[in-house]
């Protein structure tokens, strides 16, 4: 039955509808064409690192059993993981990069577009940084902030001040004596590549420690770029918004912002209020509708209040309603199958990074320094392919979901301050310790053909939180458990469990809303997933452990991006049991799927718990979560 769906948030089923009436080729198309996948690539035993190759080993049958070098099953798998993971830390670290580098223009007086919006953030962040915040105005804090955080990226001295501020103090001791402990982001990065060299390291155990050292490195990354976004644009705190594809509107000029780094999108937003009566004399009625689109759309909905279309799976049919004059992208999670696409419609698709460019785009190149320039050429392009929409071809869905964002760590404190001002993580490990929370699951990472598109989220999610598990998410997470009406009020009454729905309206009530929080806390964009640690983090200390000790899990059901798995590997790093939902590319090798699922435990606490089916899921997830709990004497 359910292979009949590929999603079930119906307005996007609506729009496969739509797309295979009108002939548009769309992601699933692309899935079945692609049948049956490559064994050896999915088991990860196909090597391609030289030009030897490939290399296709067979560890079960009769054929090769190592490559023309000699590299064995377990070599091979381990290194395509590695290189895998440098990527994923990679593309954090960029994000993070732009964002820093342009907190120092601001300081510098260089980038008029942005400013310092939260002061209070700027100086948490310069603290944790060890940095001395006495007699400074907020320019020269902004700048030692930025620049100690760009230090990161090539430290010759001194302690990774990121990697210092995101671990407790017990994990940085344990990570130390390892040995795995990070110096830098880019030796970092540079030593996990080089490893993985034809004929460099051929021992499958030190290139996974080194996949744990970089994972360390990558969650550092994801602070900075979430902690510096937050003094730039604002820390997140609750608001009520829409999601799914019915938030687009007929009579406006629509524009799709998609991809992932919030410097482009905030300011978008702000030539769009600037240029909305110009809209409006192009004729459309309601000014100018933007939406968002993946991790982009979640930092708008976290910090404004901005609608998300939609998530990963379905950017293309966002277009096939007829009324998106413009998509704009950013970096990363942007199918180049877009621009073919748009090019059924009157949709122009803008790319706007240098180094992000995609063929068949329009290019519009953002710099920080300009801006507001390339943000009015962004909307002015928009309201020109208005005047192609063609009507015909106009559907939009009907029913928004409503859904509430903006569960920053700071957010969730103060709901908690609400009800203990002195100390506000105590009510949640009280009631974690007593029970009334069995334990917190974060949903996160992506979409993937290989899942019915949301499916697995949504189905976890209800069962986790009729097993009085409390539920945060981000990134893609977001997207699935938005549509599917788990951020609202109404879903705690109807789904969760009866003591987790009595904590959720303890603080629901306190913060004013007359009923329970959300069932599904909703804490942001993928690089947001930071803002957990955080919590995590005051939890373990409060309760006088370390982070693998606490009834803490992470699930990835519909994970595919290299960004997504290096985070799910982080999350084992820093002790979490972790799910994935989609089988990786490692089970050629019994060494390397061993380490993870079974190996890691000994070493870091965490570990992967690999299961497709959702049920089975929940209840692997739960066993962690009750195993730990027996083994905190709760
Ligand atoms: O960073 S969850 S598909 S959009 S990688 Fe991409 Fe995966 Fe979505 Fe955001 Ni994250
Ligand atoms: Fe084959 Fe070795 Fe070259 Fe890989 S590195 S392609 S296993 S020869």
């Amino acid at each position: 039955m359910l292979e009949n769906y590929k999603s079930v948030d119906p307005t996007v089923s609506s729009m496969i509808f739509k797309a295979e009436k009108e002939n548009i080729e769309t992601v699933w198309d692309r899935h079945d064409a692609m049948q049956p996948q490559c064994g050896f690539g999915e088991t990860g035993a196909c090597c391609r690192i030289c030009w030897k190759g490939p290399c296709r080993v067979d560890p079960l049958g009769n054929g090769p059993k190592v490559g023309i070098c000699g590299a064995n099953i377990d070599v091979i798998v381990a290194r395509n993981l590695l290189r895998s993971f440098a990527v994923g830390t990679s593309a954090h670290t960029e994000h993070a990069r732009h964002i820093a580098h342009t907190l120092l223009e601001v300081s510098q007086g260089k980038a008029d577009a942005y400013k310092v919006k939260d002061k209070k953030k700027l100086i948490d962040v310069a603290k944790r940084l060890n940095l001395n915040v006495e007699n400074k105005d907020t320019l020269q804090i902004a700048k030692e902030v930025a620049t100690t955080s760009l230090e990161d990226f090539g430290r010759l001295d001194g302690e990774y001040a990121w990697a210092n501020a995101v671990l407790t103090e017990k994990r940085k001791e344990k990570m130390k004596n390892l040995g795995l402990m990070p110096k830098n982001l880019g030796g970092t990065v540079v030593d996990c590549l080089s490893r993985t060299h034809v004929g460099s390291e051929s021992d499958p155990a030190n290139l996974l420690a080194s996949g744990a050292r970089l994972a360390i490195a990558d969650v550092a990354m994801m602070a900075m770029g979430t902690e510096l976004s937050d003094i730039l644009f604002g820390t997140p705190t609750p608001v009520m918004t829409t999601s799914n594809m019915a938030v687009l509107k007929k009579d406006a000029i629509n524009i799709a912002l998609h991809g992932h780094n919030p410097l482009l999108c905030e300011v978008v937003c702000d030539a769009a209020s600037l240029l909305n009566q110009k809209a409006k004399d192009a004729g459309a009625k309601e000014g100018i509708n933007i939406v968002g689109v993946c991790c982009t759309g979640n930092e708008l909905m976290e910090r404004h209040g901005v609608p998300l279309a939609t998530n990963y799976l379905t950017q293309e049919l966002l277009m096939v309603t007829g009324a998106v004059e413009a998509m704009v992208v950013d970096t990363q999670c942007i199918m180049p199958a877009i621009v073919e696409t748009a090019s059924h419609y009157h949709t122009r698709i803008i790319s706007t990074l240098d180094e992000n460019k995609i063929g068949g785009a329009t290019h519009v190149s953002f710099h920080p320094q300009t801006a507001m320039q390339s943000a009015n050429k962004i909307i002015e392009l928009a309201i020109e392919a208005y005047a192609n929409r063609d009507d015909s071809k106009v559907e939009i869905p009907n029913g928004a979901q409503k859904a509430m964002s903006g569960f920053s760590y700071e957010a969730i404190i103060s709901t908690l301050a609400l009800l203990n001002a002195d100390d506000p993580i105590s009510v949640l490990t009280d009631n974690i310790a007593n029970g009334n929370i069995q334990g917190i699951v974060l949903f996160g990472g992506c979409n993937n053909t290989k899942v019915v598109h949301n499916y697995n989220y949504i189905t976890m999610a209800k069962e986790l939180a009729k097993k009085n598990i409390l539920v945060v998410a981000t990134g893609c997470a977001v997207g699935a458990l938005a549509t599917g009406g788990l951020m609202t009020q109404e879903a705690t009454l109807e789904y969760a469990g009866d003591t987790l729905k009595e904590v959720l309206t303890a603080l629901g009530d306190a913060a004013g809303l007359k009923g329970p929080l959300p069932m599904v806390l909703n804490m942001g964009s993928c690089v947001d997933n930071t803002r957990v640690v955080r919590v995590c983090e005051d939890a373990a200390n409060k309760l006088g452990v370390d982070i693998d000790k606490l009834p803490i899990a992470i699930s990835a059901p519909e994970l595919m991006s290299e960004k997504a798995q290096i985070i799910g590997t982080w999350g084992v790093v820093i002790g979490l049991p972790t799910h994935v939902g989609v089988i990786p590319p490692v089970t050629a090798s019994s060494f390397v799927t061993n380490f993870l699922t079974e190996g890691a435990k000994d070493l870091f606490g965490g570990h992967f718990i690999v299961e497709p089916d959702p049920l089975e899921a929940v209840e692997k997830i739960n066993a962690s979560i009750q195993s730990r709990r027996i083994a905190l004497g709760i």
